[in-house]
């Protein structure tokens, strides 16, 4: 019995990339902007350099794949998302997140998960800065949710009153998505 690995689940070295492009756009960081959108009574735009002046945190976490793969003990730098949405001030009618990234992909969760003390917008991975195809250059990181949660390129967290659907959510995956209770399909 290993009660760090939930059911389903089994240890592997290292995340396996997975993308639902092959060809990745080219980061712009003079155009590149990190926002928080939507209902939020301070919208934040901020440039990847401000970003990273303002980063403090640094989270170890493991991380599981909704395909049955495990990932022990990654290391996040950044801000945690509760501090960051200290400084955009949700409105009260905000109840769930849509991630943006670069080359398209979303996924959403509900804002709860944006409070957990492990969630975290990260610049670093393992001490080093992202590489290209694990997020470069911000990454949201949800540990709590599998992995497809933990979206890569992130441009936008867009705040909603409504739980729109991202990317794999409309091709079957669960809303919520906690590994803990095997949420890995729809079940409405
Ligand atoms: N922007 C973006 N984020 C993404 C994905 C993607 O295709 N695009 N794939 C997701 C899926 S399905 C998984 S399992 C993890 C894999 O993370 P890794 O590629 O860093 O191993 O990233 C998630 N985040
Ligand atoms: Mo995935």
């Amino acid at each position: 019995m290993d009660d760090r690995l939930p059911k389903g689940q089994k240890w592997i070295s290292k995340p396996v990339v997975y993308d639902i492009v092959r060809e990745l756009p080219e980061v712009d960081l003079n155009t590149y902007r990190f926002r928080i959108t939507g209902l939020v009574e301070n919208p934040i735009e901020m440039f990847y350099d401000e970003f990273l002046s303002i980063s403090k945190d640094k989270i170890t976490a493991d991380f599981h794949c909704v395909t049955a793969w495990s990932v022990k003990d990654i290391t996040w730098e950044g801000i945690k998302t509760k501090d960051l949405l200290q400084m955009a001030k949700p409105k009260k009618e905000a109840k769930f997140v849509l991630a943006h990234c670069l080359e398209g992909y979303t996924t959403n969760l509900p804002i709860e998960y944006l409070y957990k003390e492990d969630s975290i917008v990260a610049f670093k991975m393992n001490n080093e800065v992202i590489p290209k195809r694990h997020g470069f250059p911000l990454r949201l990181v949800i540990p709590s949710l599998y992995a497809w949660k933990s979206a890569k390129y992130l441009t936008t967290i867009e705040l909603t009153d409504k739980n729109i659907r991202g990317f794999w959510e409309l091709r079957g995956y669960h809303n919520i998505g906690d590994p803990w209770k095997e949420e890995r399909y729809w079940s409405d």
